[in-house]
């Protein structure tokens, strides 16, 4: 079974995924072994890797190191064009479909297209939206993009409408790291309830409760980055807050 069906068969029975952030960049190699024992202990379900700035070549080595340890797929969550490896085992293949940067809808991937089609990795195309999470977050400044406003249930709803029109196999909708403010419960329930496609939901989620009310409101996985960083230990809670959930379909 591929990544993505695994993906959507959880969609269908209800039940959540928690997908914990690694940005190679941050990694402290010694910090890491904890984050992926506490991982494998608490069944997190995938690690994202990615960040939106890397400044350091630690994206082979951080991979290299997490295959070693356990068998947690790692997706990749690529900045730039230039986070791509083979060791991972897919890629969300972005399109900044909050945005009116051409280059972030298509043209980095025109670019990236034959290489990827090449690859050993799992392509899953990923309408990526950005949501206001309170302050300006490195992403919004590197995409040179407005987020959607937070109160804007509306746009985000029909931004992903037509992200699943156009064929996007899931939606991410982000509110970007360290976000002051995590995305409202109100506009996922609004994107969830008009789309049909598996909803990722991420950015300044800081606690169990709120990764549980995200995916009781319809998030199908919830991504937590910058808390893990700062205490690795609510991996287990916010996990078994996450896995609790299960939704009638
Ligand atoms: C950012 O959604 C991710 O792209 C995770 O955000 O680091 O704030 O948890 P945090």
């Amino acid at each position: 079974m591929t990544l993505y069906e695994d993906i959507k068969k959880a969609k269908k029975n209800g039940e959540k995924k928690f997908v914990v952030l690694i940005d190679p960049d941050k990694v402290r190699l010694g910090k890491i072994d904890r984050v992926l024992k506490l991982a494998v202990d608490a069944n997190v379900d995938y690690f994202f890797i990615g960040g939106s700035l890397i400044v350091n070549n630690m994206l082979d080595t951080v991979l290299e190191s997490i295959k070693k340890t356990c068998n947690i797929p790692m997706i990749l969550f690529p900045g730039n064009s230039f986070q791509l490896s083979y060791k991972a085992d897919a890629l969300l293949f972005l399109s900044l479909i909050s945005g009116r940067n051409a280059e972030l809808l298509i043209g980095k991937h025109v670019v990236t297209a034959p290489f990827l089609k090449m690859s050993p990795l799992e392509i899953m195309s990923t309408g990526y939206m950005l949501i206001d999470g309170g302050v300006p977050t490195t992403v919004q400044y590197m995409s040179n993009t407005t987020p959607i406003p937070s109160n804007k249930d509306d746009i985000a709803m029909t931004t992903a409408m037509a992200g699943e029109l156009l064929g996007l196999k899931m939606i991410y909708m982000d509110a970007g790291s360290g976000a002051k403010n995590p995305i409202p419960t109100s506009m996922i329930e609004c994107v969830s309830g008009a789309t049909d496609i598996p909803l990722i939901v991420g950015g300044g989620i800081r606690t169990p409760e709120k990764a549980a009310e995200n995916a009781r409101a319809g998030a199908d996985m919830i991504v937590v980055g910058n808390a893990i960083e700062k205490d690795p230990e609510l991996i287990m809670d916010i996990s078994a807050a996450i896995h609790s959930v299960k939704v009638t379909v």
